[in-house]
């Protein structure tokens, strides 16, 4: 099959401040492919990076340490299934059973600088079944299922 993914393992790394604040939350990957061979690299988040961008969003955003809940399963995938509904429900803050896309999309430059909104919006309307620019729990799981933050962050978008 063409599709074939690799398989990975991830581990998430939460560095905390003497607060115990998260202030940067990591995410390494061990990747073998079909040859055997081995691929390491890591993707991280810092608060103020998050911060920053956050301070220039003009609606309402997550405070960081609610981001780092939903940065798990987007980063970890099947790797974090557990944590997909809890990130879907903090997404859905006005409770309608449906995420905006641009919510999402926004924050996409703290995870890669440079990564355009673009890149997740591509992808976002693979899953988006019913064509509506939103993400009810269903398509946000398979979206997350897709290991979107991994392909993002790797570049394989
Ligand atoms: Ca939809």
């Amino acid at each position: 099959m063409a599709t074939q993914r690799n398989e990975f393992q991830v581990e998430e790394i939460l560095r905390r401040n003497p607060a115990y604040q998260i202030v940067e939350a990591k995410y390494q990957y061990q990747e073998r492919n079909s040859n055997g061979k081995e691929r390491v690299y890591g993707v991280k988040v810092s608060r103020q990076a998050y911060e920053e961008l956050a301070a220039t969003i003009s609606k309402p955003t997550l405070p960081f340490d609610k981001f780092v809940k939903v940065l798990r399963p987007l980063m970890m995938g099947t790797h974090a299934a557990a944590y997909i509904p809890g990130a879907f429900n903090l997404l859905d803050s006005d409770n309608t059973g449906t995420i905006d896309i641009s919510e999402i999309a926004a924050f996409m430059p703290v995870i890669v600088p440079g990564a355009s909104p673009h890149m997740l919006l591509r992808i976002i309307q693979k899953v988006d079944q019913n064509r509506d620019y939103k993400l009810n729990l269903n398509e946000f799981t398979n979206l997350i299922k897709r290991g979107i933050g991994r392909e993002i962050a790797i570049g394989r978008m």
